[in-house]
């Protein structure tokens, strides 16, 4: 049945090639008959952004006319991959422009892939960003993304010929970019370094000289699905000032200036390539510094345009920080209420601490944020000299409640004293803010119970709470999926689940049905052989689409355990060497997929690379396995890369140490496409498992509050792996014989488990394999209730769609409400 979003008007068609033609010729000033697919991409692209800035502009004046609360969601990470198919859907037009791009001699799809990803982000923080605006547009609420345009994205990975990690630079900006609007006019200046002359009588101070900067805004509008309301995206270029710092110019310090005005140029010139890993680098807080003063700066002036009192502030805007990476923006808007706006401090501090929310995505300790003093005050006088006082209240009012418990105030000091000194970041951010979130029910319950404990005790229980992860439907289903999509939008008669996702969950009784189970398992297999189509292509690898097809795909992190899968394969290897023929027959087919990057000075995490790509090399070409495993580790993982390996899943990887990941987005996007979860108590693997059923999932591993009992053990009582696990020590014997590349050079990873082993994999291992049976089990012996689990697994992901989360941070935490631009 043809429905509302598909309809195809042949007037439409014409008009929308007519404007790509246009384009060709005016934006592109090419001859319409020379038109290659860039160019169409181009111009197709061109096209689509006339209609986004269209429905930009009227957002914005309808909700400059309305003035309601806006919430400002701060994040350093955008990882958004590509626009073109999320943008047409998103409006309802993919068939006009599938259509049109026919009429002009072209296939849509060709033109898709000529996009290049905007990859500004690690992985699962950027994309949760990503996601969330994506629902704050559709749920049209009054919101804008804030961040840093990155000459640089994450790196492209590469794999050298022994399977090592290469890093290349990730130049996207050299093709034009089509969905970003440069707003040169909308700049801001920046200062760094220089001196502070307090005033006196007053909480004021002056802060003059050292260097400035400009950040020029970029802008990404951003549609929502089945709403006129498009949100934005404001990231910001540094860019040299003309005539700064002229202090040091007249002092005839010409060189200094010049010198000063080349470090300008770096700061937004790339991403930090590390994900769940800090890095006290001064570039790195230029950044975070730059973006957060801009980006306040354009909110206050958007504020003092409706002329109210500055106690109003918190009534028309709220802040939350995606992470700590902004925390300095409490510090900023002190300083400005301040200095520059003539407030008391103490009046300031009541206004600051009405407007920021923080979110936490981890309890890593190697993950903190923390400053040197030092580097601090040199780069930011003003701003430690506020961060000073913050602290001394604060640490009064704790000294006031617990009298003489002077281990306390050193635990919870905004300052680490030692030598070096500190400046803890999570602290700052939980003390400026109004509340403060975890991002699955078992993490944000750490959070209180462990690393926030005292502040739980200081703020009470209400300044803490959970906003589980979400994913947007949108383009984790209705575009990398649209088979799937279709089957479900036939089935429940309506496109309604796309913006309401509980009601995936009137499918369930489906998995009863054989006609269902068998559309369902049709389209897993189309995605399958869709895979490995592009694997066989790309990498001269010959998959099974026949296979179970587990996937493991994110971010290369010990703590992630992509160490646990690979050794269970090289265990599984050594299995199907030892088989006789006919017991051969018995073993189930699996092709094991990796792909995700690792930190560039994360050694460890690279030598996992290099182990799985090599295991793969053997494994793959060994006669005695044939089909029965193969395993593929793709390179430079990426967005895009995703939308094609998470519909072809069969097996969602989530193996993380108990207690250790936050949450985890890609266990939902896989579930989602029916994959079923294969994954340790831990993040949002619980609740994943919650609501597809306990049966449809197969979970593991030592639960978290036994993980620190047997990391204990491990590091005071170690037992020889021997003793651990006899499996994981045969298969760590057939590493070390040379059977992946030279005996040794794998010697440093292995004695990360045969030590203290702090990530639990010998513990583990046993019971991953026990997992693994069952899922053998279930393949081969009942390909029906296969399938059966997969459809209640993805029908009963409803509360992981990203609206529902941003609706929760909405009214639990923003107070702001939906403003839809009306239809006329
Ligand atoms: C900090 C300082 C200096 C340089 C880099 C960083 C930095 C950069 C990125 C620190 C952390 C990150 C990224 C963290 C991240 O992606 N965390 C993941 O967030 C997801 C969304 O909430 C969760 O699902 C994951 O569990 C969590 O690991």
């Amino acid at each position: 049945t043809a429905l509302k979003a598909n309809d195809v008007d042949e007037d439409d068609v014409q008009g929308v090639a007519n404007t790509i033609v246009r384009h060709v010729t005016t934006s592109l000033a090419r001859q319409a008959g020379n038109m290659d697919t860039i160019a169409a991409y181009q111009a197709t692209a061109l096209s689509v952004r006339d209609q986004l800035i269209k429905r930009w502009n009227e957002t914005t004046s309808y909700h400059t006319a309305r003035a309601p609360k806006r919430i400002y969601y701060f994040s350093i990470e955008w990882l958004i991959g590509r626009s073109l198919d999320n943008a047409v859907l998103n409006l309802g037009m993919k068939n006009t422009y599938e259509d049109a791009s026919r009429k002009l001699g072209f296939n849509f799809e060709d033109l898709l892939n000529e996009e290049r990803d905007a990859a500004l982000g690690n992985g699962g923080l950027g994309r949760l960003a990503a996601c969330y605006i994506d629902s704050m547009a559709t749920l049209s609420l009054p919101g804008w993304g804030y961040g840093l345009r990155y000459n640089y994205g994450i790196f492209k990975q590469m794999l050298s010929k022994t399977g090592e990690q290469l890093e290349a630079p990730d130049p996207w900006l050299d093709r034009e970019n089509p969905w970003e609007i440069a707003r040169l006019d909308v700049a801001y200046p920046i200062r760094f370094y220089g001196n502070v002359e307090p005033v006196a009588n007053s909480d004021k101070a002056v802060w003059s000289g050292g260097m400035e900067c400009l950040a020029v805004a970029y802008d990404t509008p951003i549609p929502g699905y089945a709403t006129k309301n498009c949100a934005n995206i404001r990231l910001w270029s540094a860019k040299p000032v003309q005539g700064f710092d002229l202090n040091s110019f007249n002092a005839g310090n010409y060189e200094a200036s010049v010198h000063a005005s080349s470090e300008v140029g770096n700061i937004t010139q790339v991403l930090y390539p590390n994900d769940n890993m800090y890095q006290g680098k001064l570039l790195r807080l230029q950044q975070q510094y730059l973006w957060c003063s801009a980006s306040l700066q354009d909110i206050l002036r958007r504020f003092t345009k409706l002329e109210l009192p500055w106690t109003q502030l918190p009534d028309y805007i709220c802040i939350q920080m995606n992470d700590t990476h902004p925390t300095i923006v409490i510090a900023e808007l002190m300083r400005i209420l301040i200095d520059e706006e003539d407030i008391s401090y103490d009046q300031a501090w009541k206004i600051t601490t009405k407007v920021f929310a923080y979110t936490n995505h981890t309890v890593l300790p190697e993950a903190l944020e923390k400053w040197e003093v030092s580097l601090f005050e040199k780069l930011l006088p003003r701003h430690l000299q506020i961060i000073y006082r913050i602290n001394h209240d604060f640490l009064q009012q704790v000294a006031k409640r617990w009298p003489n418990d002077n281990d306390r105030l050193a635990r919870m000091s905004i300052i680490e004293e030692g030598t070096p000194k500190y400046v803890r970041m999570a602290y700052l951010a939980i003390v400026g803010s109004f509340k403060v979130n975890g991002v699955a029910e078992l993490h944000s319950q750490l959070l209180q119970a462990t690393i926030f404990k005292d502040f739980v005790e200081f703020k009470g229980r209400d300044h803490f709470t959970n906003v589980t992860n979400g994913i947007t439907p949108r383009r984790w289903l209705l575009q990398c999926n649209p088979e799937l999509s279709a089957l479900i939008t036939h089935s429940l008669g309506s496109e309604a689940w796309l913006t309401n996702a509980q009601l995936l969950k009137n499918l369930i009784p489906m998995a009863e049905q054989k006609e269902f189970r068998k559309a369902f398992d049709i389209i897993k297999q189309n995605n399958k052989r869709r895979l490995a189509e592009v694997i066989e292509q790309e990498l001269g690898i010959t998959l099974n689409p026949r296979s179970v097809f587990a996937a493991q795909i994110k971010r290369m992190h010990e703590y992630k355990r992509q160490t646990l899968n690979i050794f269970a394969i090289i265990h599984r290897y050594l299995e199907i060497k030892k088989a006789s023929p006919a017991d051969r027959k018995k073993i189930q087919p699996w092709t094991f997929i990796f792909a995700g990057k690792a930190a560039p000075g994360y050694y460890i995490a690279k030598l996992v690379i290099r182990l799985i790509v090599n295991v793969g090399k053997i494994v793959n070409n060994d006669q005695d396995v044939g089909d029965l495993l193969k395993v593929v580790f793709i390179p430079d993982y990426s967005v895009s890369i995703a939308e094609v390996l998470i519909p072809a899943a069969d097996i969602s990887v989530q193996i993380s140490t108990a207690g250790t990941e936050a949450s985890g987005t890609s266990n939902m996007k896989l579930a989602l496409n029916g994959a079923l979860l294969l994954g340790t108590v831990d993040g949002a693997n619980i609740e994943i498992a919650e609501d597809a059923g306990e049966d449809q999932c197969f979970m593991f591993g030592y639960l978290n509050d036994q993980v620190q009992q047997v990391r204990y053990n491990n590091s005071y009582n170690p037992t020889p792996l021997e003793q651990r696990s006899p499996e994981l020590a045969a298969v760590f014997k057939h590493i070390e014989s040379g059977a992946f590349g030279d005996a040794g050079i794998y010697d440093s990873l292995l004695k990360t488990v045969y030590e203290h082993d702090y990530y639990l994999v010998s513990n583990d291992f046993g019971s991953y394999l026990a997992a693994q049976k069952l899922v053998d089990e279930l393949w081969g012996g009942d390909p029906e209730e296969w399938t059966r689990k997969a459809i209640i697994t993805s029908c009963s992901m409803g509360d992981f769609s990203s609206d529902r989360s941003v609706q929760d941070y909405a009214d639990g935490i923003w107070g702001v409400e939906s403003e839809r631009v009306p239809d006329n």
